[in-house]
């Protein structure tokens, strides 16, 4: 399997709350791989191209005047598998149903206000980082302990 880079975005309550850190340690502690990062104030125009599937559903508006609301630092995580790895990291949406273990069903109890957005398939991952990232924003850079996280003897690292 290839190495996927899918889009994460700690959320504005995680930024405020001081988060950011041992939320990003918790990624390099699994062997991924941070090969972007931004902070910034998503536009209007951008959480609406972001959330476009939601669009119409009863906590939308709530959603991107969150997501609009503060600060958000984007991530593009990289990694084989990295997309459902993250996801899985990520836990349920809701922070009240989140198993423990899971960055959501640690740092949070509400379910709007659910800490972290990750890229949920491999066309979402391509469509996000587009929308987030510039050319040349997201780095291809050999990491120094990659043989140590990946098995590399073969042909393809696993
Ligand atoms: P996901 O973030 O786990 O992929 P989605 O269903 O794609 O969950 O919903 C996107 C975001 O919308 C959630 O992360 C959460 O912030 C918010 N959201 C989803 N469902 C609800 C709800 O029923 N009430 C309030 N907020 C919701
Ligand atoms: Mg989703």
């Amino acid at each position: 399997m290839a190495a996927e880079t899918t889009l994460i975005i700690l959320k504005p309550d995680a930024v405020q709350r001081g988060l950011m850190g041992r939320i990003i340690t918790r990624f390099e502690d699994k062997g991924l791989q941070v090969c972007g990062a931004k902070m910034m104030q998503i536009p209007l125009t951008l959480a609406e191209q972001h959330y476009a599937d939601h669009k119409g559903k009863p906590f939308y508006d709530g959603l991107v005047g969150f997501m609009t609301s503060s600060p958000v630092l984007v991530l593009a995580i990289r990694g084989i598998g990295a997309i459902s790895i993250c996801r899985s990291m990520m836990g349920a949406t809701f922070g009240s149903k989140a198993d423990a273990g899971t960055i959501r069903g640690d740092f949070g109890v509400s379910n709007s206000f659910n800490l972290i957005h990750g890229s949920d398939s491999p066309e979402a991952a391509a469509k996000e980082t587009g929308l987030f990232f510039g050319e040349g924003e997201i780095l291809d850079w050999n990491r120094a302990n990659e043989v140590w996280v990946y098995d590399c003897s073969g042909d393809e690292p696993e």
